[in-house]
């Protein structure tokens, strides 16, 4: 027989053992998960989400929540993998888990910008990668567009960069980079079904909602602001964290492209962007005995507005 090697979720896994850890997480679960491909990056890997919900035959809602759109945060996808074991053990335990499992489909997808992870472990000084490993335009020499503002959601217009060379560059276009689009085409193509659109950074301890631009105002702004105070509540009670809730111009500075615009102007009522620890100490280099703590405490955080959401 094979040897079993447990999944160790307190510490950073590089890409290929998240890739085998989400293959055997659906044959651990075959009644409630299963690995859906729904892309490719730029370097042509494979992009794929765990799908976790039990088959009723019916229509379902969902919830969206992605990991690792920035390649350097690393607890961002250490959190998808704890999200996904946690509501998987409270599905055989906890009631509430399992009526939300009986009318949500959870889609999951722990790294979604690959190549920019997978660049982060060469260990050559490019731990603190951010952007994707797409080339530039012609006639600029630096590679990588920032994912979180490339997005077709007030693109291009503020606190962005067009210099190919900045970390914050948006790209050619709106969703002009693949891994922007394969979320595009997947949720778009959803968009009546989801109810909530999670997606996970690192750091600052923050909890963001629509819009990144100035000028707009989320119609359910108010109700944003109620929820997300109310998950920066229960993720308190855990650890003692304090985070900060609300929109980007307000919390910390403008910007535009993010996929949580785009997700809450298609319609998708709760959109956010979750800012792990830490607050600066370490940075993108949370060390790995901080993991266990930020996910307990973002775990709460999140189902926070999860259960809202599925309640409503
Ligand atoms: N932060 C996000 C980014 O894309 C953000 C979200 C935007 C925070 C604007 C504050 C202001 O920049 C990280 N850490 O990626
Ligand atoms: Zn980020």
């Amino acid at each position: 027989a094979v040897e079993r090697v447990e999944h160790d979720y307190y510490k950073y896994h590089p890409m290929p053992e998240i890739t085998d850890w989400m293959a055997q997480v659906e044959k651990d679960h075959p009644d409630v998960v299963t690995v859906v491909e729904y892309g490719q990056t730029y370097e042509k890997r494979t992009i794929s989400l765990l799908k976790i919900g039990l088959n009723t035959g019916e229509e379902k809602k969902a919830i969206w929540m992605d990991c690792g759109i920035h390649a350097r945060e690393w607890i961002a996808p250490a959190f998808c993998q704890y999200f996904v074991r946690q509501i998987l053990q409270a599905h055989k335990t906890d009631p509430k888990m399992q009526e939300m499992l009986k009318n949500l489909d959870f889609y999951v997808t722990p790294v979604l910008n690959m190549d920019g992870y997978i660049y982060t472990w060469k260990d050559n000084g490019t731990r603190l990668w951010r952007k994707n490993r797409s080339p530039g335009p012609s006639g600029c020499n630096c590679t990588g567009v920032d994912l979180n503002r490339n997005f077709n959601a007030t693109w291009g217009t503020i606190g962005v960069s067009f210099d190919c060379c900045s970390n914050i560059y948006c790209g050619r276009q709106a969703a002009s980079e693949p891994e922007a689009q394969a979320v595009t085409y997947f949720v778009g193509s959803r968009k009546e079904a989801f109810l909530c659109f999670l997606t996970i950074h690192s750091y600052g301890q923050l909890l963001l909602l629509p819009y990144g631009h100035p000028n707009f105002t989320a119609s359910n702004y108010n109700e944003l602001m109620e929820v997300g105070l109310g998950a920066a509540d229960a993720i308190r009670r855990v650890h003692g964290m304090n985070y900060t809730v609300g929109t980007s111009p307000a919390v910390l500075y403008p910007n535009s492209g993010s996929s949580r615009d785009w997700a809450r102007m298609l319609g998708i009522p709760f959109s956010y962007t979750f800012e792990l620890r830490d607050k600066g100490t370490f940075g993108f280099e949370l060390p790995e005995d901080q993991i266990q703590p930020a996910c307990e405490e973002a775990y709460s955080g999140a189902l926070h507005i999860i259960t809202y959401a599925h309640d409503k």
